[in-house]
């Protein structure tokens, strides 16, 4: 399953190949996409009409301390009914949001039953450990987990980079006996998206092209991710800040960034053209009250802390050295080549 996560990329055309007469030619019939901003029109009146006409259980979720996506039930109002005294009609309940991708301005709709107790809330480019369920607008289950997995937000649909940042982890988990793991304190939502951030003019296994998508999901974990190893964790790789990390490449070298060890290409990796400290102390606490008391200038952050193999817990400080001060970090200035240190 987890068919939603196996397209990297939308593809821009259908393309027909049928096989042919005695020629052995073929002929290729090229459909060209709908128009993206025609497309999203008729997608968000498509998306307001169902949040209109659909309601969910609220007072009986939002009582639950750990609600479950399967405890969240959507059901449609029939003309002439009324909305159960507990339930809650979708569209007095969402948040409206609007992204920008593939240069066309999107809204998409975010439902937050818990937002989630833990510290952390993810960046757009990491990785997530969740409980889903997708679904189309006519209520066809298209694909589900069965236990929390792990994504990259980077690699499945745009939808998820922008909605799932909006809600921060679980407060705590246990491991149990039978070898599951139980969370606690977990973020809950729905996110209703339009076509152009799922999957648009690609038709997948139970979805056909141009289908909004929706998702219940529990947000149980998130690390942050840095692809390319080189210390510039993804997020940061956005130079842009438009949370697509395909439309950064410094060097023009076909890699983005975000898979770019050498981000401008001056023959210097970027590990070596920034300044990396390390912290380390044997428990998470002592380096968390140790990374707390450090004074961080604005072109310095701290790496995620990591656990080594001798048990012990360790950070970076890494400061974006630009020597010549020209506002541009030697890892993106191609000027600047020296290693550091
Ligand atoms: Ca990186
Ligand atoms: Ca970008
Ligand atoms: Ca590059
Ligand atoms: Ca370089």
């Amino acid at each position: 399953m987890n068919n939603i996560f196996k397209l990297l990329f939308i593809s821009t055309v259908f393309i027909n190949i049928m096989a042919c007469n005695e020629d052995e030619e073929e002929t290729v019939t090229v459909i060209p996409e709908n128009d993206r901003t025609e497309q999203q029109v008729e997608d968000a009146a498509a998306l307001e009409n169902y949040l209109n006409t659909h309601y969910y259980n609220a007072a009986e979720v939002n009582a639950m301390e750990n609600p479950t996506i399967d405890d969240l039930e959507i059901t449609e109002l029939l003309e002439g009914e009324t909305i159960p005294s507990d339930a809650t009609l979708l569209i007095s309940a969402v948040e409206t949001k609007s992204t920008t991708y593939s240069e066309v301005e999107y809204e998409y709709y975010i439902l937050n039953i818990k937002q989630g107790e833990g510290a952390v809330s993810p960046m757009f480019s990491d990785k997530v450990r969740v409980n889903y369920s997708g679904f189309l607008m006519d209520g066809t289950e298209f694909d589900r987990s069965s236990t929390p997995v792990v994504f990259d937000l980077v690699y499945v649909v745009a939808g998820w980079s922008r909605a799932i940042p909006h809600f921060n982890v679980a407060s705590s988990f246990a491991s149990n006996s039978d070898g599951t793991v139980s969370f606690d304190g977990y973020g809950m939502g729905v996110m209703f998206l339009p076509s152009g951030l799922g999957y648009y003019s690609t038709s997948q296994t139970s979805i056909p092209s141009y289908s909004n998508l929706i998702f219940k999901f529990e947000l149980m974990q998130s690390e942050t991710n840095d692809h390319d190893s080189d210390g510039i964790p993804s997020y940061l790789e956005d130079v842009n800040l438009d949370n697509d990390l395909f439309n950064d490449d410094k060097d023009a070298n076909t890699f983005p960034n975000f898979i770019d060890q050498d981000d401008d290409g001056d023959g210097t990796i970027t590990a070596d053209e920034i300044k990396t400290e390390s912290y380390s102390e044997p428990s998470r606490a002592a380096l968390q009250t140790q990374l707390d008391a450090l004074e961080l200038t604005s072109n310095q952050f701290l790496s995620p802390i990591k656990q080594n193999t001798d048990g012990s817990y360790s950070a970076n400080r890494v400061t974006l050295v630009d020597t010549n001060g020209n506002d541009v970090p030697n890892y993106l200035d191609a000027t600047e080549s020296d290693p550091i240190e």
